[in-house]
């Protein structure tokens, strides 16, 4: 299997730029991680439920998604790992990335589901990186 490298600073611009979009995500800092999309940026973070469509619609979906938490001490973390990325013909970056979620509430163990894959698209220039779109899939329903 032949790798075609990417440049050190871009992967560095991707790994930097995930750390805060996650860190907004786990944080229930929706607009900060709707705002990493481009305006018309696709995310579908569960199988089989329609893509929320635009930095407004992937902000509901959020907020829909969390409200089973309202009454819940939860802290979730998503991890992010083998991050491996491939330029594309038309300047996008394509990133596939293993993802675990970790859920502890307090005085309890973590809790490690589930095991994912995310497809992302990226555009990515010197004023930063924005996602185009974001497809999750999980292991468990494969
Ligand atoms: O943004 C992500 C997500 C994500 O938002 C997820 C959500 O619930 C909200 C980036 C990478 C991975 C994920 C994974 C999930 C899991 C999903 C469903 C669940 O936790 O049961």
């Amino acid at each position: 299997m032949t790798v075609t490298s990417v440049r050190t600073e871009l992967y560095s611009q991707v790994q930097h730029f995930y750390a805060h979009q996650m860190q907004a995500l786990d944080g229930g800092r929706f607009e900060d991680y709707a705002a990493t999309f481009t305006e018309d940026g696709t995310f579908q973070h569960s199988p089989g439920a329609e893509p929320a469509v635009g930095r407004a619609g992937i902000v509901a979906e959020l907020v829909r998604f969390h409200e089973r938490f309202a009454d819940d001490p939860v802290q979730r973390r998503h991890w992010f790992n083998h991050i491996a990325l491939e330029e594309q013909a038309d300047g996008s970056i394509r990133s596939t990335v293993y993802a675990l979620v970790v859920t502890v509430r307090p005085g309890g163990v973590p809790v490690i589901a589930p095991s994912c894959v995310v497809h992302d698209v990226l555009e990515a220039s010197g004023d930063g990186v924005l996602l185009r779109s974001r497809l999750v899939t999980h292991d468990q329903l494969s």
